[in-house]
């Protein structure tokens, strides 16, 4: 028996900082029901989905930062996602940005989480590769800053069975390093959900402008081929406070292929059947881990030859 999920990417448009979390809810909720209409089993949106993605600016202000953040999941204006979710029977992944106080001090993360068709939470990540700097750069159109807003994630990159099958999770330039996918597949991942913000333009370096979409596929199709499985990568797209981001919202197949992706840089539906079985001749040959990965003679080999690996 064929184990298929229908996977809605969610692309959204830009959201400005003047737009109400409620609005954006809003319009997630007219993609949900669209996705639902499509026969979707779960929905996925990008990262940091309910605001505009404040890392591109500098804030001094504690509490404006705050502001940004989600002291509860569900919050009062994520909750008609729960909601919907619910009565939709549809699943979700949504970023946002997450304050916690588990360990009694106050820390910030760039979260992503995945539920059920039931509403339930099921399993939550928190960003690792968080890019940028920590320090204003005045003069820049727009920073990075999310070394300043947010600690480094700490509960590692797992995955979680759901949906029928294996799921795990990555947030933006996590699907730009091999071992968020390596660290998955070991897990014998089958779809890895990650949204992302990536601009159109490198302040700093914008001699890698030309290349946004490029390397954007690039790192996803070969993370979801030397895995073995899905990635659904889903944008926030278009010109948010004056930032282009490039959208190019996909979803890729174990084989490597993009089986289909956004047209647009607005909000949009990006649809897909995937057999969750597709990766597993590539996990029973090429991929076999147990049987090619050579990972004691990839020890002997820097034991002799005497490399040190950098710090
Ligand atoms: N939000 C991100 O992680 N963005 C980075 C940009 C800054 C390069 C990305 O990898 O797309």
């Amino acid at each position: 028996m064929p184990r298929v999920l229908t996977v809605a990417a969610a692309q959204l448009g830009p959201i400005q900082r003047s737009d109400s979390r409620a609005a954006a809810v809003e319009r997630m909720i007219a993609l949900m029901r669209e996705a639902k209409a499509m026969g979707a089993d779960v929905i996925v949106y990008p990262e940091a989905a309910l605001t505009a993605f404040f890392p591109h600016w500098f804030i001094s202000d504690d509490r404006e930062i705050d502001s940004y953040f989600e002291r509860e999941m569900p919050s009062t204006d994520s909750k008609p996602l729960f909601d919907e979710a619910r009565r939709l029977k549809i699943g979700f992944h949504l970023g946002y940005c997450e304050l916690d106080y588990a360990t009694g001090a106050k820390r910030r993360f760039n979260t992503a989480i995945l539920v059920d068709k039931q509403g339930e939470i099921i399993g939550k990540y928190r960003k690792i590769h968080l890019p940028g700097y920590v320090e204003n750069r005045p003069g820049a159109p727009f920073q990075n800053l999310e070394k300043r807003y947010f600690e480094v994630g700490d509960l590692g990159f797992r995955a979680w069975r759901g949906f029928g099958g294996v799921m795990g999770m990555m947030i933006c330039n996590d699907r730009r390093w091999p071992e968020s996918y390596r660290v998955l597949g070991l897990q014998d991942v089958e779809m890895i959900f990650l949204g992302y913000n990536t601009p159109a333009h490198h302040p700093f370096t914008p001699e890698h402008d030309r290349l946004g979409h490029f390397h954007n596929e690039l790192s996803m199709q070969a993370g979801a081929y030397q895995n073995a499985t899905w990635v659904v990568g889903v944008a926030k797209a278009g010109v948010e406070e004056g930032v282009d981001q490039i959208g190019g919202s996909v979803i890729v197949a174990p084989t490597g292929e993009i089986v289909a992706r956004a047209l647009t840089n607005a909000d949009e539906l990006v649809v897909a059947r995937c057999d969750l079985d597709l990766g597993r001749s590539y996990k029973e040959s090429t991929f076999n881990f147990a049987k090619h990965r050579r990972v004691e003679h990839y020890k002997m080999i820097v034991e002799r030859t005497g490399a040190i690996p950098p710090n």
